[in-house]
């Protein structure tokens, strides 16, 4: 059943050719958590490989225009470089540097450029101006880079009033047996959509 809110009717895309980066932010770390679940969920349905899905973090929101853009750089020029040496590999070095996770990219996963990149990350407003100066500068950074850069970026920020909403965007809810959708799966068939688009297949 299609809904008046929402993409509507997903379109059916293979993404076997695809190379997607993910830059998540950790605050809020259990909406972060779902929102990723649904993200991978639907890259996986639309074929790209696990190989090709690279996923980096970063400590909050305001952190994710920097990181995508540096993410983003760091593919492109290992690709047009003969092997990870000399400057790819030191841009390298400083993209892994963003993050303490065991699965930083590698020589093998950072061989060819981004086909899109999907930024995650989830502001709850608080009692200061906060979350209007992180969430105006991340939509302008976010918006800036992928035409500057010409590269599709998701625009995976969810900007909240209450925990509940973010419950319930990240399908993780619960009212009344409602548990909301997961955006991140929207995200995913978007990256996917816009990857194919980039390559003009479609
Ligand atoms: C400081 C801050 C606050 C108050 N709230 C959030 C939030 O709800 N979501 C989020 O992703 N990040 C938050 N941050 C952290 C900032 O994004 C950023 O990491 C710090 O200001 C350091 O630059």
């Amino acid at each position: 059943m299609t809904t008046l809110k929402g993409p509507g009717a997903p379109k059916t895309y293979d993404g076997s050719g695809l190379r997607i980066g993910i830059i998540h932010a950790r605050w809020n770390t259990k909406i972060i958590d779902a929102l990723l679940d649904g993200t991978k969920k639907a890259l996986k349905q639309a074929g790209v490989k696990d190989e090709n899905i690279v996923l980096q973090s970063v400590p909050g929101s305001y952190e994710l225009p920097y990181a995508v853009k540096q993410l983003y750089s760091a593919s492109q020029v290992q690709s047009s470089s003969s092997g990870v040496v000399g400057a790819a590999a030191d841009l390298l070095g400083s993209v892994s540097d963003l993050t303490t996770e065991p699965s930083k990219p590698t020589s093998s996963t950072l061989n060819t450029p981004f086909d899109a990149i999907i930024a995650i990350g989830v502001l709850i407003k608080g009692e200061t101006m906060h979350f209007e100066y992180i969430a105006d500068a991340v939509s302008h950074g976010l918006m800036r880079v992928q035409l500057e850069g010409n590269v599709p970026v998701i625009f995976g920020l969810l900007t909240l009033l209450s925990d509940e909403q973010g419950l319930m965007r990240a399908g993780i809810g619960g009212r009344g047996g409602n548990e909301g959708h997961n955006h991140g799966e929207d995200w995913g068939s978007a990256a996917v959509e816009l990857g194919m688009k980039r390559k003009g297949w479609v």
